[in-house]
């Protein structure tokens, strides 16, 4: 067994504690390499023990609270100079998987970031309504769903008239699937994962930043699929 598939297997059980004795045993103690490495292997494993009947949707939903406070038990304590930007992030309107998003939001905290979490669906009118009064330097958007995609275009396009032009970050399961470059508008970068996504945050503190400098190696698109 992987260590992935123990952390799962800790998670299906609702297993807090066991959950936490895994990821203290894991060898890796960096914060990005546990979510990307070990707890992001271990949603996906659920994610395909659910696709094949292996688990019920109850199974799937005690994992899935179960990771989200494994999670906040992991969260970066916000700096009190957290002086590097500000970053809102948020799921698009019906969007329900935000456990991504919400490692994303850690990972800019880590570096320093101001951040906004707003966890699952948040409607665009509010999105834009918190943009302009807030300021955000970026604004990340996670889309894991495929139906969800004309809502992003709608999303990064109303971001793109925003007063300062925020870059806005698009992250989720499918960037790694599909070419959503076509989804994209001025000042949108696409991240494949969060490696990507903690390279980008540090080359933004150096100054390197330019929207629409990272683009993911050519996929499918999804509109071909
Ligand atoms: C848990 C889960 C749920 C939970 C979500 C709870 C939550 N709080 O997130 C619930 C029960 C709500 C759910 C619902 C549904 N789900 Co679901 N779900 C999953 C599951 C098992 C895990 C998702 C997850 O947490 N993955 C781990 C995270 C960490 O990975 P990630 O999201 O890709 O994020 C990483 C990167 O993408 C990146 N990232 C993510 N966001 C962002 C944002 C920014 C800005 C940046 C920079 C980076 C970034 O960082 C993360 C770190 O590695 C997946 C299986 C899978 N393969 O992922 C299915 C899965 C995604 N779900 C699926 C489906 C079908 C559904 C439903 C339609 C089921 C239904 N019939 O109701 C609904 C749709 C709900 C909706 N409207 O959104 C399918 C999608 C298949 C498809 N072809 O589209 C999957 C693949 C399961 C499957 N194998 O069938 N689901």
């Amino acid at each position: 067994m992987t260590h992935a598939e123990t952390l799962a297997s800790c998670l299906l059980e609702g297993d807090v504690d066991k959950a936490w004795a895994c990821i203290r045993n894991y060898p890796e103690t960096a914060r990005p390499a546990i979510y990307h490495n070990l707890l992001t292997p271990a949603m996906r494993h659920i994610g395909h023990l659910w696709e094949t009947n292996e688990i019920t949707v109850a199974d799937e939903h005690l994992a899935t609270a179960t990771c989200d406070f494994v999670l906040s038990k992991l969260s970066f304590n916000r700096r009190k100079d957290s002086t590097a930007g500000k970053a809102m992030l948020l799921c698009l309107d019906g969007e329900q998987h935000y456990l991504g998003l919400k490692m994303a939001d850690s990972l800019f905290q880590e570096q320093g970031w101001e951040t906004r979490y707003f966890g699952p669906s948040l409607p665009l009118e509010y999105a834009l309504q918190t943009a302009e009064s807030w300021k955000p330097d970026v604004i990340g958007l996670s889309v894991s769903i495929v139906y969800h995609l004309p809502k992003l275009k709608e999303y990064t396009e109303a971001f793109s008239q925003l007063p300062g032009s925020p870059t806005v970050l698009i992250g989720g399961r499918l960037t790694g699937m599909y070419d959503l470059r076509p989804y994209g508008s001025a000042n949108t970068v696409i991240l494949q994962d969060l490696p990507e996504t903690e390279r980008w945050i540090q080359n933004y503190a150096t100054g390197g930043q330019q929207s629409g400098t990272i683009n993911p190696t050519p996929s499918p698109s999804v509109l071909e699929s």
